[in-house]
């Protein structure tokens, strides 16, 4: 017996239709005491949409009195359902009071309203997915690019997971004939002999090195990036934003300081999604808003994963470049349609090594390749994997990092002399930190915090 859950499935507002979904051992019962229909819910096989009316607010005094909303309810019973559990979705006219009202009648009738993610979180308990397949849920939720689907599906399908249990089958594997040395007489060498798993061992440790590796990637791609748009004043930082994003999101003008604080936007340069923030130009000011802006200029810049200096190819002088060339940086000469080759020669040859391109704002020359060029420099630190998928959360980089570090103790410990008893408990470590990703040995605070990051109704 569980307690029977409610909630919206759909998002809240105004829409076609609405779900209200309930999950647990009343969810049929519950349903069919508001239903109205020639046959009842709970006589429904299951897998079967019914067609009927709602009673809301049906008073027992007055019968007939409520509102009647015209609905279909499907029925899904236990455990071929989301939840493994019974459950029950009425789809019914979209409006937020009109699902409000439904889920009050539920809960009247004894529903409790469900806690974020807890649809999920009850699939998981009963074993239809394992943590890294539920957390794989809410990334398939998020996903704004196909990239991001593809990763989610992997994840979702139990990519992950299946990569996960093999590394631990083999370190089971590598734990059992250590421990089985253990049983024997210190002299007897040879069975168990921490040393012999030393290869077996290295092997596991660079498959999950190769997996951590994998996250930058991951991150890219579920989180996309952040590029900062820097320069001085006037040279067209505001004029690219919008023409990168092809709407008028920053002021432009002539004016020198227009732009005092952060505008961002945000924009898909094939397949990963680049948020774009423009700045207030770096000059000596003697305004204190304009110097804030400066001062937020350069923490954008800083947070940025690739900053753009931008400079003015028709400029009367060419901006300094060496303070800013380094990390991440790309230099931008705008007004190609109006340039000086003067102008032009003086910054290349300051640029170094930096990559320079050259584009106008104005005419939108040169902005295809621009962004080819950014996206090339966000994926220059973060390569796509030859075989299998990525990993797209820090918590799961963050175990498999953990596990390694075990496993390297357990290594240096086996190849040293020390004591199988040692390398035994440092194997296990780093099976406790990989079992955490799909489940088997997260902390019970942990899980309800992976759920809570979820919506209601999920
Ligand atoms: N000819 C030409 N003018 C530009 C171009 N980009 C910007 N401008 C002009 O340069 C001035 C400053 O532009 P703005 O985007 O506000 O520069 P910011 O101060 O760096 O943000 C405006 O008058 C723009 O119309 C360009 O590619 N070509
Ligand atoms: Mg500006």
């Amino acid at each position: 017996m569980t307690d029977t859950i409610v909630a919206l499935a759909t998002p809240s507002g105004e829409g076609g239709i609405a779900i209200v979904r309930l999950s647990g051992t009343r969810a049929i019962s519950i349903a069919d005491s508001l239903f109205r229909a020639p046959r009842r819910l709970a006589d429904a096989p299951t897998h079967t949409l019914l067609y009927g009316r709602l009673a809301l607010n049906d008073s027992a005094a007055s019968p007939g009195s409520g509102v009647f909303d015209e609905v279909l309810v499907s029925v899904m019973r236990a455990p071929r359902s989301y939840t493994r559990e019974d459950v029950v979705e009425i789809n019914c006219h979209g409006g937020i009071r009109l699902a409000d009202e439904v889920i009050r009648a539920c809960v009247s009738l004894g529903a409790r309203r469900a806690e974020r993610g807890e649809f999920t979180e009850r699939a998981f308990l009963n074993g239809r997915l394992d943590l890294a397949q539920a957390e794989a849920v809410l990334d398939l939720v998020k996903a704004r690019t196909k990239d991001a689907l593809s990763a989610a599906y992997y994840e979702l399908n139990g990519g992950l997971s299946a990569r996960i249990n093999a590394l631990r089958d083999r370190l089971t594997a590598s734990l059992a004939r250590i421990e089985t040395g253990l049983e024997f007489d210190e002299e007897d060498l040879g069975v168990g002999d921490p040393r012999a798993e030393s290869a077996a061992l290295r092997e596991i440790l660079s498959e999950i090195s190769a997996l951590v590796g994998t996250y930058a990637r991951g991150r890219l791609i579920a989180e996309g990036a952040s590029v900062a748009i820097i320069g001085p004043p006037n040279v067209g930082k505001s004029s690219l934003l919008n023409a990168i994003l092809g709407e008028d999101r920053a002021i432009v003008s002539h004016i020198p300081g227009t732009t005092r604080d952060l505008v961002e936007g945000e924009a898909d340069l094939d397949g990963v999604r680049v948020r774009f923030v423009d700045t207030a130009g770096l000059r000596e000011t003697g305004d204190a808003v304009e110097r804030e802006g400066t001062k937020r200029a350069g923490r954008a810049a800083s947070a940025a994963d690739v900053v753009l200096l931008v400079c003015d190819g028709s400029g009367e002088i060419p901006w300094d470049l060496t303070p800013v060339s380094g990390r991440n940086a790309i230099i931008v000469i705008n007004k190609m349609d109006k340039a000086r080759n003067e102008v032009l020669s003086v910054l290349s040859a300051s640029a170094g090594s930096t990559p320079v391109f050259r584009v106008s704002a104005l005419s939108g020359e040169g902005l295809d390749t621009l962004c080819r060029g950014i996206r090339d420099a966000l994926c220059a630190d973060a390569p796509e994997p030859k075989t299998g998928g990525v990993i797209i959360r820090a918590r799961h980089a963050d175990a498999l990092s953990a596990a390694g570090s075990h496993l390297e103790r357990a290594l240096d410990e086996a190849t040293g002399q020390t004591r199988s008893e040692l390398v035994a408990a440092d194997i296990r470590l780093a099976l406790d930190a990989l079992g955490s990703i799909t489940g088997e040995t997260t902390p019970e605070d942990i899980i309800r915090r992976i759920f809570s990051e979820f919506c209601v109704g999920k």
